[in-house]
């Protein structure tokens, strides 16, 4: 804990805040009680499935439950990622959680926090970094056996039938993206009559996956041999399927297949009505995992480095509402 410090930073930073309008971001009053500081760096607000982790990390680091949060919200754009985290070391806060954008590019201020004797704990995607030891732990899922499902579901939908797909991708270079785009190809590759039509770049988003997908459908003769879209996560399926419908594809068991990835409440409603064909589970509920990390750590003990979370895949077929009725998100 490095409380006197931070209380006289923050005492200093109060002073000082509105005389010179810089400095860092005071923790308020609860800095002065006993709490531990967690400076949490949020890619954005993307997708359902990131509002939903946001939610699962404000739930549980609380200061009833003994935290003060600091959380920055990147808007999708690493270097605000890396600033954030320049920011959180000057305020010497005890831990810091990064849900990396991207997986590249974190050595230099990775390796700052670790100078600092600050430990990193990452949620959801992971870094490429020369040296494991920049961070403590990492929480979350494994994209490939995720894509890895997706396809075998294929496999056993189509069975030796033609399949013509069109891949919709996550933001460039993530993890979720370079996991489930790897099960993909290496799908395609061992099936010869599977036939990747395009990869669009939807960037998880909703409204990005609409503007593409129209303009590529728009490329296509009218009424083109589409068996599935690949989206990676359901914000992209959200898009496709109002891009798809608006130009007259029906999606579903008589038409295109949709798959996605995350399995939040508004997709599995579309599961359920036979919309999307595939919905594949990526728990965002991680906060949990997060706090026994740092409770390890506070005790002095090693965590495991990688933790992964049970996830599972819905259809029409296996879903029921009561089981979207008791989901959390
Ligand atoms: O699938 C997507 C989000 O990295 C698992 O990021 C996460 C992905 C998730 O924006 O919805």
């Amino acid at each position: 804990m490095r409380r006197a410090f931070l209380c006289a930073l923050l005492a200093l930073s109060l002073v000082l805040g509105s005389a010179c309008g810089a400095g860092p971001e005071p923790a308020g009053e609860a800095a002065a009680e006993d709490l531990t500081v967690i400076g949490m760096c949020q890619v954005g607000a993307e997708s359902d499935w990131r509002v939903a982790n946001s939610e699962s990390m404000k739930a549980v680091f609380t200061e009833e439950n003994g935290y003060h949060l600091l959380f920055e919200d990147a808007r999708q754009k690493q270097e605000n990622q890396i600033s954030a985290i320049r920011k959180f070391i000057q305020q010497q806060v005890d831990y810091i959680v990064l849900m990396p954008i991207s997986e590249s590019g974190w050595d230099s201020v990775l390796q700052e926090a670790k100078e600092a004797g600050i430990p990193v704990i990452l949620v959801d995607r992971g870094v490429d970094v020369k040296d494991e030891s920049l961070y403590a732990a990492r929480v979350g899922s494994d994209f490939l056996r995720e894509g890895r499902a997706a396809a075998a579901w294929m496999a056993e939908t189509f069975r030796g039938e033609a399949v013509r797909i069109i891949h919709i991708q996550g933001t460039p270079g993530s993890t979720a993206q370079l996991g489930r785009t790897a099960a993909l190809e290496e799908a395609v590759a061992a099936h010869e009559n599977w036939e990747l039509l395009v990869q669009l770049d939807g960037d998880f988003t909703q409204a990005k996956t609409y503007e593409v997908m129209t303009d590529y459908l728009s490329s296509l003769p009218a009424e083109a041999d589409i068996d599935v879209v690949y989206c990676e996560n359901d914000n992209i399926a959200f898009g496709a399927l109002q891009a798809l419908e608006e130009r007259g594809y029906p999606c579903g068991r008589d038409g295109v297949r949709i798959i996605t990835f995350d399995a939040t409440r508004g997709a599995l409603t579309e599961c359920l009505n036979g919309r999307i064909s595939l919905a594949v589970e990526c728990n965002p509920l991680l906060a949990p995992l997060v706090e026994e990390i740092i409770q390890t750590l506070a005790a002095g003990g090693t965590p495991e480095k990688r933790h992964y979370v049970e996830e599972q895949v819905f259809t029409p077929e296996n879903l029921t509402q009561d089981l979207i009725d008791s989901r959390k998100y």
